[in-house]
């Protein structure tokens, strides 16, 4: 077992030296000395074998109070001013953008927060800005120095100038801590090429192939048309490196502390430029076991929940966003202790799932089992993001609901990819594996939403039903409990953007087809209600507004999926104290009608979009993809 108790006298007198200033001095060590049992625990659990545990333990301390210290009073005062729930509120909604291909730079973005302000924007996420290999980055997640912003973006004095304004403005600033690898230009990589032993420490590398070939039995390949396989030879060291994305993602080594502690290092100075949610990138790979998948390993949660604690010493007004592209049951255990909030991916492939299928049975049988977290946590609920759409759903739920999943999952990539007769999408296929049969799906909302395919055909039913499909996505994300993150471009019913395909840097990347440039025709439009981006924009922006004003919306206040109810329809309750707020959109091409006594207590309901009246007792028609947020009056 550790030994906090004998070993925080001596810490603490060491720590009080490293302090001229005692009053800074004695909130730093109040916090660490409330988290100290639980971090050295977890750091016991990581690297309690080495006989140097004592002092690895006092280095990480060591690098957390130099981070105290360095932190601007500006950010101490945001540490002390905010509440536990600030990021639960109902006036939290969220956009993600690429600096370069949505504003130029870092000068571009500041110029759009007038937009974001119109749109309603509090939170947004910048892509990785970071310094990056020229041509290949993984759209900039291979990292060659989390210290430098990308030179034709700007410059970290200008980010940390950004992330002041966003706040001045009402905006916190989300930016990925891309933390399982490093790209091989990092300078750790470099010197690790050079031969230099402890930066080989920095990373898992294998002198031969016969370890690797070992692990191999039980990986998946993330990217199996781009990078197959898990490993890649290092020529200069003749050394095997592990590389989970792509050969030039080199994966850090977790079971070395001074790793641990670099990373903190690098993690406590992004923070200090202001970042308010750090999205913890491709959290379930930062450990690996012989003969395990090297996923979700108890170590892996260790990791974070230890950084977790440490950011909540030097700089609370931060929190962790998981990114856990996994199964359902796995992501739900990284929300809690160890992130405050975490991408609802299942809620998001379900979405696609019942607009493909017109049932809704899967999505809100899944919900119904799998929504709720621990208090003062939230969930990020997206439509899309910048990666691909996965089948995550998981396949026991399917069963309870009588359906195949693996069939279910060849449906859907045909429905996507237009192979399914009547489909409306157009979407394109990533990451097929022909080993495995396995596939995901790119695409922008409007494109698989069919806002393309009626675009060419020039039905307007047809485009009508696609305006409606992405509303009624979007207003599902903006009522259930979580903090909405929308994909910027698809406020606008931005298509897909198909020139990647000439890039050759791109090509084998059909990722590339829904990160789109800022499309400023588009955005010219986006007050013309004659237009489908007006249309689009408009009717977001309204349920924005609504959303905003009704703290019942909060992710602190219960969402109650109602399962049994109707097959073709998504149908949820908001409650706060005695107030009622019943969210339900028709996600089939067809009519449906729902009797309102199964589900309303109140005599007479108002929809908050048309400001309609509803007596209980009569029926509810709601038109394919109609969408009503009925308050109890
Ligand atoms: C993330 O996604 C990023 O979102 C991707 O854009 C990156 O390419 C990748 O990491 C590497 O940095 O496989 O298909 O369970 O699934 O981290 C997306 C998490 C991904 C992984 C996820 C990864």
């Amino acid at each position: 077992m550790t030994s906090s108790q004998g070993t925080w006298p001596i810490l603490h007198a060491h720590l009080l030296e490293i302090f001229k200033d005692n009053g800074q001095s004695t909130l730093f060590l109040t916090r660490l000395e409330e988290r100290f049992a639980r971090l050295s625990e977890l750091l016991f659990s990581l690297y309690g074998d080495r006989a140097d545990f004592t002092e690895q333990l006092e280095r990480i301390c060591t690098t957390a109070a130099h981070a105290f210290i360095a932190r601007s009073p500006e950010l101490h005062a945001l540490d002390a001013s905010r509440n536990p729930d600030w990021f639960q509120q109902a006036s939290m909604v969220g956009g993600v953008c690429y600096v370069d291909r949505y504003a130029g730079n870092l000068a571009g973005i500041r110029a759009r927060i007038p937009y974001f302000q119109e749109l309603g924007l509090t939170y947004l996420h910048l892509m990785p800005l970071f310094a990056a290999p020229e041509s290949f980055n993984d759209g900039g997640y291979a990292v060659s120095d989390f210290r430098a912003v990308r030179p034709q973006l700007g410059t970290m004095a200008e980010l940390a100038d950004l992330a002041s304004e966003l706040r001045a403005h009402g905006i916190s600033l989300v930016l990925d801590m891309v933390m399982n690898h490093t790209s091989d230009e990092h300078e750790w990589a470099l010197r690790a090429r050079e031969g230099d032993q402890s930066y080989q420490d920095y990373y898992r590398m294998f002198p031969d192939d016969t370890i690797p070939k070992r692990y191999e039995q039980n990986l998946r390949e993330i990217f199996p048309a781009q990078a197959p396989g898990n490993f890649t030879y290092v020529p200069e060291v003749q050394r095997w490196v592990w590389t989970t994305f792509h050969n030039y993602q080199w994966d850090l080594n977790y079971a070395n502390p001074a790793l641990f502690n670099a990373m903190l290092d690098e993690m406590l100075f992004l923070a200090n430029q202001g970042v308010e949610v750090l999205r913890i990138d491709a959290v379930p790979f930062l450990w690996k076991e012989l003969g395990t998948n090297c996923e979700n390993l108890p170590q892996a949660h260790a990791i974070v929940e230890a950084l977790n604690l440490l950011i909540q010493i030097v700089a609370p007004a931060t929190i962790f966003k998981a990114e856990a592209i996994v199964h359902p049951d796995e992501i739900a255990r990284y929300i809690g202790p160890e992130c405050a909030i975490s991408y609802n991916p299942l809620l998001m492939v379900l979405l696609w799932e019942a607009l493909a299928s017109g049932w809704t049975h899967l999505l809100q049988h899944s919900m119904v089992k799998r929504f709720a977290i621990p208090t003062n946590t939230a969930w990020v609920n997206y439509i899309r993001s910048h990666d691909d759409i996965g089948w995550g759903f998981a396949d026991e739920d399917c069963a309870e609901v009588g359906i195949d999943g693996g069939i279910h999952r060849i449906f859907l990539n045909r429905f996507y990819t237009g192979q399914v007769e009547g489909s409306f999408a157009a979407g394109l296929p990533f990451g097929y594996n022909p080993r495995t049969g396995d596939m995901r799906i790119s695409g922008t909302t409007a494109s698989l939403a069919g806002l393309e395919k009626a675009q060419h055909s020039g039905d307007p039913y047809q485009l009508d039903l696609a305006i409606r499909r992405i509303l009624a996505m979007m207003g599902i994300i903006l009522t259930a409990g979580g903090i909405p993150l929308f994909y910027l471009g698809d406020e606008l019913g931005t298509l897909n953007d198909y020139s990647y395909q000439h890039d050759i840097t791109r090509t084998n990347d059909s990722r590339w087809v829904h990160r789109p440039a800022a499309n400023q025709d588009l955005l010219a439009q986006r007050h013309d209600p004659t237009t489908v981006a007006g249309r689009i924009f408009g009717a977001l922006q309204r349920m924005i507004a609504l959303r905003k004003s009704n703290p019942i919306f909060g992710a602190d206040q219960p969402t109650q999926w109602l399962n049994n109810i109707d097959k073709h329809t998504v149908l949820f309750v908001r409650q706060q104290g005695l107030q009622r707020i019943y969210v339900a959109a028709n996600f089939s091409a067809y009519t449906q009608s729902l009797d309102l006594r199964q589900f309303v207590a109140s005599q007479h309901t108002t929809d908050l979009l048309t400001e309609r009246r509803y007596a209980r007792d009569e029926p509810l028609t709601l038109a394919p993809y109609e969408m009503v947020w009925l308050h109890s009056d």
